[in-house]
């Protein structure tokens, strides 16, 4: 029996397939062994998940199967998608087909900033649009955060994002069928995920990736995919907090109550600044939308 130590990459119906980190036992390059956890990581409450650390027992050398027995300390941990351990969210939207879902977007935003996780906006398929549009979309964020528009089509915007990850561990994340796995398969020629065609009829993507998966980026990093979702409950967020996620309107302080929403309240500094096109417009109605969701869930 081998112990060794490596990174869970992809998960799925229980078994954990894991890149060990130093293989010279094995006597082979980059090896990856197909493992389950020991019960007594499910006794302690753990649940294994894609970007996990751990410690493992080798048993069948020859089949590469193992035992996973000890999950290391995570940085970092989020539900849905389900990974840990990410450096930098890469919010990916497309110019169209699906059309911007800015409140789903915000969503992912919102999580980053719980986090505290670096953001990195990528605006894909930006072959389907003029450039004005595109500008359009670009601004909405531009204020907060970088923005990297692409196209997995044409690479425009390729190299630009491939120096954005430089070395880090990021995760695509994003609606379904805005293009995250096409991106990575040119961030990773060897990684050759499984795309998929936009529904004719609604528009919409077809959830072609099922699990989150690790690939190695070119310049050195880790690159997650993750499945895209078309929805999701924003979770544990509160009325009162979900201002806070917004960090441009942290900006304006001033607001006459100190728990100001920006919705109704009198003189509102946030919506000072949205008047004077301070504040981007689609990024406040977002805002609303959600707060609105988050109301009216309260109320079931
Ligand atoms: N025109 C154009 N089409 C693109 C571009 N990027 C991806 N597509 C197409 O969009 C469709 C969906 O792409 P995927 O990469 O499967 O999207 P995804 O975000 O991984 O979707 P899920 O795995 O379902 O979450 C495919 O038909 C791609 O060929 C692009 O930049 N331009
Ligand atoms: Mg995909
Ligand atoms: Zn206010």
């Amino acid at each position: 029996m081998i112990s060794a130590e490596g990174l869970v990459i992809k998960g799925i119906g229980g078994f954990y397939y894991v890149r060990l980190d130093r293989t010279e036992a094995l006597g082979t390059g980059f090896d990856i062994i197909e493992a389950k956890g020991r019960g007594s990581i499910k006794n302690d409450g753990i649940k294994l998940h894609v970007g996990d650390q751990v410690k493992l027992e080798i048993t069948d050398e020859l089949n590469k199967k193992g035992v996973i027995t000890e999950v290391l300390e995570r940085k970092n941990q989020f539900i849905r998608p389900p990974i840990v351990n990410v450096d930098t969210f890469i919010v990916t939207m497309a110019t169209t087909k699906p059309k911007p879902n800015l409140a789903l977007v915000d969503k992912f935003l919102i999580m980053a900033e719980m986090e505290n996780v670096e953001v990195i906006i990528c605006i894909n398929k930006s072959d389907l649009v003029d450039k004005e549009e595109l500008e359009k979309l670009m601004e909405i964020y531009d204020d907060v955060y970088s923005v990297i528009p692409v196209s997995a089509k044409t690479c425009e915007g390729i190299d630009e994002l491939k120096k954005a990850i430089n070395g880090k561990k990021v995760a695509f994340v994003g609606s379904s069928g805005v293009g995250k796995s096409s991106i990575i398969n040119l961030l990773h020629p060897a990684a050759e995920m499984e795309t998929g065609e936009i529904s004719k009829k609604t528009s919409r993507g077809k959830h072609t990736t099922r699990h989150v998966e690790i690939f190695n980026a070119e310049g050195g990093g880790l690159i997650y995919d993750t499945p895209g979702f078309t929805s999701f409950d924003i979770l544990q967020v509160s009325e009162e907090d979900l201002r806070l996620y917004y960090p441009e309107f942290e900006k304006f302080t001033g607001c006459y109550y100190d728990n100001c929403k920006h919705i109704t309240e009198p003189d509102c500094k946030v919506r000072e600044a949205l008047k004077e096109g301070k504040i981007n417009k689609l990024r406040y109605e977002s805002y609303k939308a959600n707060l609105e969701e988050i109301r009216n869930k309260k109320k079931y």
